[in-house]
């Protein structure tokens, strides 16, 4: 607990805005407290942040009103789903889990244990997790929800570029000529970079700003130009601005020629998307797919920032190539102002690709499938040779094929709200119910997956633990506690240390402090892409945020990568993919006739742990809906606030209808935010299918095919009545 004010990361999303916290009274004033009484820590920007600058947007103002309410305080068991929790102690608790680890490692193998974290772990509660499962246990079954997220965006740089890792900085935002969003609602889920493009954009006249989204989102209101593709469409696009910048010669050939490989095979590729055909294909004009290439050639340095629009897809990972291959085909990369910019989801996802935090990932951007890698982690994990599997682990979905088959036996989750997040959700509902053993890691209770649970572990959450984040640009920013943890609560990397104690590897989970868990994290970055021997606690609560590379000898970090136009493949060149559109896994069809998408709204995070229970938030957004095209609607007879059925060939959903030009005909938009205890029938993954990208794994939760039906019910009071009476 400190009485003084300290720096640290919000804990939302990957801009990873700089806040400075304040106890809940200076000396001598009154202490500030929140509805229910509970004293709140003040939180205002950090004005030295380098990547915020003093901004925050209304989640990271909020964040410390959530901190005491409905948290879970201390551990609690049960044997079976059916029967009620009971408090135990911690010593129960983790003694518990750690012979049922045992016992499931003895009898069936150690992969039949799962662990499935989270982009808001923060690095050293990744680590901890990497190097029991991976490491000690010798199993690679760890996944993260960056599963549902950032992975087509690691699998479609390490396919162009040789190596996972954003190249581009903030200060991109204000040195670019065009800014080409595709995919991202940036105004609302990465509300500080937007302020900041926006700036820039509204200063200088010749800056172009183009968002390709079926949505006109807040972000495409202020575009030049808003592509409002069908979706699914991204790679009919971007084919058809490659086959327009070629026909124009508006290329950089010698770029081209000694920095990149395989440009025939795309050249010939984007033969095939002219741009009438490609108008067509996408529910544009030909006029607009002009204009967007015009655009790119007409502009010195084009910086493209994209998020799940492009991600969550069954071609994720092909969109993604199809976007860097327009920044090969123009040279925009490696440069100020321009290049391939994801922006990462949540807090702590960047943190949790270096430190290997998928199934086929290993810490130091490694990967499992390569033999050195694992033998340098063998050997700085002092472990026998052949220790490290050479498989990947299961990915997010197959941990609940794994539930439906019985091989898997030992579920734990840490940091993420599955029963309301994973695809399919009848289908994960059912798994998660088979599961003989699931231990849920949370800070708060109860949460729709804690009704699966046979173990819940109360974890503290942020400002309760100290750790580091690094956010979109690659900054890494020390999280200080600045009060005691509620209950019995404890940080996640002593939990899973303790059990891992408790299983025998004392000597390799010694750790007292989170700092020294990331003194021994970055040793194992040395000499990698994203090599941070020069970071420790300590040298980051002197110098504060530092972006790596920063390694501890050598020159100081770069703020972009590949400026010297070298890439970590074998040739050292970047490559160009050919990739062909090969549209939604689900498309519309005459029984399912319209394309939901889903997405985000500006003050809600995810599942609402946090955010659901912020009263200025909760005004803001007070219950779902479904957007739906006035043309549409005429022709089902749907009125504005009508509610109606939303079927897909796994669920249903009930919301009001919003009737609204600002979605593309033939497609519906609903917000992910409400699981079913925050509304009544309202979740948008009971809808969604689980099929993925083959490259990334990951699943297209951006569409899929659904029918509406209107329903009798004209109005929200009506409707919560009839769930009354039938309830
Ligand atoms: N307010 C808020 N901010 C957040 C979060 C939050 O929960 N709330 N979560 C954070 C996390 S973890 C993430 S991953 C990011 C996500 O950030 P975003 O990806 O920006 O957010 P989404 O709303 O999921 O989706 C973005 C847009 O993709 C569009 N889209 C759908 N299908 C297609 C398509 O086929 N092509 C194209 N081009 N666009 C399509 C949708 O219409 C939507 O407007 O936000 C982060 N920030
Ligand atoms: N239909 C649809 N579904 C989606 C998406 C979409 O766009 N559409 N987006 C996907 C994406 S990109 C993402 S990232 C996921 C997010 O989905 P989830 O990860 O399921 O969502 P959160 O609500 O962020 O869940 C985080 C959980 O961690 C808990 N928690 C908070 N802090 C701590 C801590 O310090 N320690 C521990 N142990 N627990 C803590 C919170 O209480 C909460 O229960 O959703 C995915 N699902
Ligand atoms: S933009 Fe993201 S990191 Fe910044 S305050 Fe808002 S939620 Fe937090
Ligand atoms: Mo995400």
């Amino acid at each position: 607990m400190t009485d003084s004010s300290i720096k640290t990361q919000c804990p939302y999303c990957g801009v990873g805005c700089g806040l400075e916290v304040s106890p809940p009274a200076a000396p001598g004033k009154a202490v500030n407290r929140d509805s229910q009484g509970n004293p709140v820590w003040k939180v205002k920007g950090d004005r030295h942040h380098p990547s915020s600058q003093g901004m925050v947007c209304v989640k990271g103002a909020t964040v410390a009103e959530s901190i005491d309410r409905d948290r879970l305080r201390y551990p609690m068991l049960r044997e079976s789903l059916d029967q009620p929790f009971r408090r135990a102690s911690w010593d129960e608790a983790l003694d518990l889990i750690a012979n049922r680890l045992k016992t499931v490692c003895d009898e069936s193998g150690a992969n039949a244990t799962c662990m499935y974290g989270s982009g808001q772990m923060q690095t050293e509660e990744y680590y901890v997790a990497q190097k029991l499962l991976k490491g000690c246990l010798g199993t690679n079954n760890f996944d993260s929800n960056s599963r549902l997220c950032m992975s087509s965006a690691v699998a479609g740089y390490v396919q162009s570029l040789g190596s996972d890792g954003p190249p581009c900085c903030y200060e991109d935002l204000d040195l670019t000529d065009c800014a080409f969003i595709i995919g991202s609602n940036t105004a609302e889920c990465h509300p500080i970079v937007f302020n900041r493009l926006q700036k820039h954009h509204k200063r200088n006249h010749h800056v172009k700003l183009i968002v390709v989204d079926p949505r006109r989102t807040p972000t495409a209101e202020v575009a030049d130009l808003h592509l409002a593709i069908q979706p699914g469409t991204d790679i009919d696009l971007l084919n058809g601005i490659g086959y327009l910048l070629l026909q124009w010669g508006e290329i950089d050939r010698s770029f081209i020629d000694e920095c990149t490989s395989k440009f025939s095979d795309f050249a010939e590729v984007v033969q095939h998307y002219p741009p009438q055909e490609v108008a067509k294909r996408c529910g544009i004009s030909a006029k607009e797919v002009e204009l967007a290439a015009r655009y790119w050639s007409e502009s010195k340095r084009v910086l493209s920032l994209w998020s799940q629009g492009v991600n969550q897809s069954s071609e994720g990972t092909a969109k993604v190539c199809s976007l860097i291959n327009l920044h090969l085909l123009t040279g925009q990369i490696g440069k100020p102002g321009c290049g391939p910019f994801s922006l990462t989801g949540q807090p702590n996802a960047m943190g949790g690709r270096e430190v290997g935090g998928l199934a086929h990932l290993l810490p130091g951007y490694r990967s499992v499938s390569n033999a050195q890698h694992r033998q340098e982690l063998e050997h700085l994990w002092q472990l026998p040779p052949g220790q490290i599997s050479p498989s990947p682990g299961r990915t997010a979905w197959d941990i609940i094929r794994g539930l439906e088959t019985g091989e898997v036996q030992f579920l734990w989750v840490v940091a993420t709200n599955p029963a309301v997040s994973l695809p399919d959700l009848e289908r994960v509902k059912a798994a998660l119910a088979k599961s003989p053993f699931t231990v849920c890691q949370d800070a708060y209770y109860p949460t729709e997956t804690t009704a699966y649970a046979h173990v819940l572990l109360p974890a503290a959450q942020w400002g309760e633990k100290t750790g580091v984040m690094t956010n979109s640009e690659r900054v890494v920013t020390l999280c200080s506690a600045f009060r005691s943890p509620v209950g019995e609560a404890k940080p996640d990397w002593e939990i899973i240390s303790q059990v891992a104690r408790r299983i025998g590897f004392g000597n390799k989970f010694a750790f007292t402090s989170s700092a020294q868990v990331y003194a021994e994290y970055v040793q194992v970055t040395r000499d990698r892409p994203c090599d941070m021997t020069g970071l420790s606690h300590e040298r980051l609560l002197a110098d504060g945020p530092t972006q790596w590379p920063c390694p501890d000898r050598g020159n100081a970090s770069p703020k972009r990568l590949y400026t010297d136009l070298r890439f970590p493949t074998a040739d050292g060149r970047a490559k160009f993919s050919a990739c062909h559109s090969q549209g939604l896994a689900e498309p519309a069809d005459p029984e399912y006739p319209f394309v939901l998408t889903t997405g985000r709204l500006y003050g809600h995070w995810h599942t609402q742990t946090r955010t659901g229970r912020i009263d200025k938030i909760k005004q803001m957004h007070p219950e779902p809906f479904m957007e739906i095209h006035p043309r549409d609607a005429r022709t089902l007879g749907i009125e504005d606030n009508q509610w109606v059925e939303v079927r897909s060939r796994r669920g249903i959903a009930q919301f009001p209808a919003k009737i609204t030009s600002a979605i593309a005909p033939n497609t519906v938009f609903v917000p992910m935010h409400w699981g079913y205890l925050w509304a009544d029938k309202s979740e948008a993954n009971a809808l969604t299918h689980p099929k993925s990208c083959p490259h990334s794994l990951q699943p297209e939760l951006k569409a899929c095919a659904v029918q509406i039906v209107p329903l009798a019910v004209k109005s929200t009071d009506e409707r919560r009545l009839s769930v009354l009476q039938n309830s």
